[in-house]
């Protein structure tokens, strides 16, 4: 069952029940500390973040599930805005577990003193524009109300967890739990029979290590899904010295390419090599692992179906080199989308999993689950007995976290409302009607395609200085125009059609929780041209944007 955490703290006292603040930040992940630290220690404002759990972290406070771990590289999965946090921290690996990742954003926040203007164990229920003060009033659950300048949400794009209404859920007698909601006490699998629906980024990783530890593990795929090794690795100090010295250089080479990897997506086409020289290509890229599969193959994987399709088949040669029983190799091998369509994940040891003999793996799209019964999961054709049952089922991505707030802008207007054909933003930065709201990593920003600390980080210093400049020049509040933001949904979907992107139900698209409007939601335009646009509309005293003193 999803854990949340305990009430740990006070309520707050008389005094604090209302306040007015210069800026309220929700959140206290990877942005919001970032965020805080921007705005308080930098620009010198009054800011507070307002946080749910009971610990700083966010995604990685929340996903705790076995094998959660990130998917690019440490060192530049990580804050680049302190020279000294860079030269004092050192990863373990090139790719660490999720207990790193939360002590590095608990260490940010000690080393930066942040601890002193967050407040957890508090959700942020409403926010409300009050046009005659042009002011936002925030309440939350403990009861309180903040008056503020400005509200920034960093709620993350992957939060609002999806879990899906399978008819008698709640009678299960074992437990469930959903990857993004993890109980912080761990889960101990041992002698259990374990069913695990979903095989995306969260299923890959906790199959391997769930498999390992529990009695027999039955594996519910609606989709397969490709998955290339990470070939994860300690990073030796003689590595650590060279990144140490070469930072600088690591971090603007992120902010410049495609997708925030220090690395170049090469742009010649998968047909400019031969055939021979493909496979070796491709086989040097699957024997380094990770994402430089996709980025630095072949720049045309994701705008040509031919292309695509030589990544797609050498992936499926793979999964029938390494999974034992052709039959479960076939039921392994994606065929109904193109590769990096849906967000590819990296694994360790998850096809090799399914030739222990405590595994098995059941195809749901040939015979969907039925119900969940008091014992297990019934399918049109079979039950299973389970004890345990963890869904790795997604989440309601990039919109379902801000949606959760009850967020109304001018004249009362919802954004649930406004967004109820799917999200609008100018930029992914901000939404027409709601001034002096930011979106940090929104809809209709590249967010998700980016390496995220990256995005996060150009998001948070482009609205600090826009709200710097706004003080330096008196206006009181900021929003787009609405024709600006009409052009940028436009634009974004117009990208979006030139790739593969549209072949496939993804969350990308909302295609993953039934009902959401589906809207192609990230910019797929990449970072350079991102940056640009947002850089150039900076510059030009903030076009597109409605200013007033
Ligand atoms: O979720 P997903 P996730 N019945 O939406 C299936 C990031 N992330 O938590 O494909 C049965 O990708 C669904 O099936 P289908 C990363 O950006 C990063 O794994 O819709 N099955 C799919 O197989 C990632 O992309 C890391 O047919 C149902 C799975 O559940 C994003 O988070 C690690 C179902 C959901 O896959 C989300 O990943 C983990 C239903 N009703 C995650 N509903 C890093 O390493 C859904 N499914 C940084």
């Amino acid at each position: 069952m999803p854990n949340r955490p305990n009430r740990a703290g006070p309520h707050p006292a008389a005094d604090e029940a209302s306040r007015s603040l210069d800026v309220v930040i929700i959140g206290a992940g990877f942005a919001g500390l970032y965020a805080l630290y921007r705005f308080r220690d930098v620009l010198g404002l009054d800011a507070r973040v307002y946080e749910t759990g009971d610990g700083v972290g966010g995604t990685w406070y929340w996903n705790r599930y076995p094998g959660a771990r990130c998917d690019s590289e440490s060192f530049y999965y990580s804050y680049s805005f302190s020279e000294e946090l860079e030269q004092e921290w050192e990863w373990s690996s090139k790719y660490p577990e999720q207990p790193e990742i939360l002590a590095y954003l608990n260490h940010v926040a000690d080393r930066f003193d942040l601890r002193r203007d967050i407040q957890l164990c508090t959700k942020v229920l409403s926010a409300a524009y009050d046009e005659s003060a042009a002011r936002w009033e925030v309440t939350t659950d403990r009861g309180e109300r903040i008056s503020a300048t400005y509200v920034v949400t960093a709620v993350g794009c992957l939060s609002a967890a999806n879990v899906p209404e399978i008819p008698g859920r709640d009678d299960f007698r074992g437990d469930w739990y959903h990857t993004g909601a993890w109980p912080k006490q761990g889960v101990d699998f041992s002698g259990k029979r374990v069913g695990l629906i979903g095989t995306g980024s969260s299923g890959i990783q906790a199959t391997p290590v769930i498999a390992a530890q529990a009695e027999h593990l039955t594996v519910f795929q609606r989709t397969p899904n490709y998955t290339v090794p990470t070939r994860n690795a300690r990073l030796r100090p003689e590595e650590w010295a060279k990144i140490k010295r070469d930072y600088r250089a690591i971090r603007q080479k992120t902010r410049e390419t495609q997708a925030g990897f220090p690395y170049d997506v090469l742009e010649r086409s998968a047909f400019d090599v031969s055939d021979e020289q493909r496979r070796e290509i491709y086989e040097q890229l699957w024997a380094e692992g990770g994402f430089k599969f996709l980025w630095g193959s072949f720049g045309d994987l994701l705008r040509d179906k031919r292309a695509n399709h030589t990544a797609a088949e050498f992936i499926r040669s793979k999964i029938r080199e390494i999974v034992k029983d052709p039959g479960t190799a076939e039921k392994l091998c994606p065929t109904d989308h193109p590769y990096g369509s849906k967000r590819p994940p990296i694994d360790t040891d998850y096809y090799v999993t399914f030739n222990r003999p405590n595994v098995s793996l059941v195809d749901i799209k040939r015979s969907p689950i039925v119900e969940i019964t008091p014992q297990g999961i019934r399918t049109e054709d079979a039950t299973y007995e389970l004890d345990t049952i963890v869904f790795a089922t997604g989440f309601d991505a990039m919109t379902g976290s801000l949606l959760k707030i009850d967020l109304r802008g001018v004249g009362g207007l919802r954004l649930a409302e406004k967004w109820a054909a799917g999200p609008r933003t100018y930029l992914g930065l901000q939404v027409a009607g709601f001034p002096n709201l930011f979106t940090i990593t929104g809809p209709g920003s590249p967010s998700v395609l980016l390496n995220m600390p990256v995005a996060i980080e150009q998001h948070v210093d482009w609205i600090s200085d826009c709200i710097e400049q706004m003080r330096v020049k008196g206006f009181r509040t900021i929003q787009p125009q609405l024709d600006a933001e009409d052009a940028w949904v436009e634009h974004v979907n117009e990208v979006a059609k030139q790739t593969l992107f549209y072949e496939a139900k993804s969350w990308y698209l909302g295609a993953n929780v039934p009902g959401k409007p589906q809207v192609f939601m990230p910019y797929v335009g990449g970072q350079p041209l991102y940056r640009q646009k947002c850089e150039a509309v900076a510059t030009a005293g903030y076009a597109g944007f409605e200013l007033r003193a």
